[in-house]
């Protein structure tokens, strides 16, 4: 992957990528640069078998901040964004690429995470929080819908009643509040919130990877199908994970007392 982005620092740490949403001075609002570097970038990390685990985060205090407001209203006055679902969709390419990612995505939040920012955070696999997180679904603010997946995702999540009272009200929340209430997986204290992402990450890099992209694939088909509809994928699933180097290796490892060394086949 190429590593000259305009608005994105890339980073490749062992099966570790970390990519950083760089543009501080406004919070890391999307721009059409930004999001153009982003929708490459995690389709590239797609693709490489090398990555094992992918970090999304933020540049300086925040996460991100959502669409640059600057750039949408000059998008608007010039008429570059005429219908907005159509600036949506290059999103909507994001959001996709993060889900069918057959490897883990963590979202890692630090300060601001709001509007369309806040929503590719939840549509990441797992996320971290530091102490200092605000979750902010922002668009009511500006009277607009959460957009990004964000009508899909936060139900999910936090629960109906909970995602329209964010909705709605576009309060901060929180990163003890986001724990406490599943909007993320764990949160930590601002000084081990580096340090706590990249053990993560390095842990799920080290992991069956491709136990994890199946795994991936059963829980989410399975959030939307019945029992039996999910446990026949399940068995498609398990014949292709009981084929694995990594399945079989760990099982030979716990048969003669050693731990397993999983290497992602
Ligand atoms: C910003 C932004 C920003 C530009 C801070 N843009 N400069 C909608 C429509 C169409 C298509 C696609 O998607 C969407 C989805 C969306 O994401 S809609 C939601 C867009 N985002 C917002 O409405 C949030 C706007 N920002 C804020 O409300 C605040 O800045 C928050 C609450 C995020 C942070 O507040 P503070 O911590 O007090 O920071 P700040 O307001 O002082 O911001 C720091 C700088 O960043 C500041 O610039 P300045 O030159 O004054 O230092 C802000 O203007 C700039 N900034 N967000 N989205």
């Amino acid at each position: 992957m190429r590593t000259d982005f305009q608005h994105l620092l890339v980073k490749q740490d062992g099966g570790v990528l970390t990519i950083t949403m760089n543009r501080p001075e406004v919070l890391n609002a999307f721009n059409d640069t930004l999001l153009a570097e982003l929708i490459e970038a995690v389709e590239a990390a797609a693709q490489d078998e090398a990555i094992r685990c992918v970090v999304l985060t933020g540049a300086g205090r925040a996460f991100g901040s959502g669409q640059d407001l600057h750039s949408l209203a000059e998008g608007r006055s010039s008429g570059a964004v005429r219908v907005v679902s159509e600036h949506l969709q290059k999103y909507h390419r994001v959001v996709y690429a993060i889900r069918e990612m057959p490897k883990p995505v963590i979202a890692a939040v630090r300060g601001v995470a709001a509007g369309i920012s806040c929503n590719i955070a939840l549509a990441c696999d797992l996320r971290i929080a530091a102490d200092d997180a605000r979750f902010i679904e922002a668009f009511a603010r500006i009277g607009l819908v959460p957009d990004g997946g964000g009508g899909y995702f936060l139900p999910r999540l936090v629960g109906v009643g909970k995602a329209l009272e964010m909705s709605m009200l576009a309060d901060e929340v929180g990163g003890p509040e986001a724990e406490r209430i599943g909007l993320v997986n764990k949160c930590v204290l601002l000084e081990e919130f580096e340090d706590a992402t990249q053990a993560l990450a390095q842990r799920l890099a080290k992991g069956p990877t491709r136990a994890y992209a199946l795994i991936k694939k059963l829980i989410y088909s399975s959030a939307e199908s019945d029992l039996q509809t999910s446990m026949r994928l399940e068995g498609e699933l398990q014949d292709i994970a009981f084929e694995t180097e990594d399945h079989q290796n760990a099982v030979a490892a716990f048969l003669q007392k050693r731990p397993p060394e999983y290497k992602g086949r």
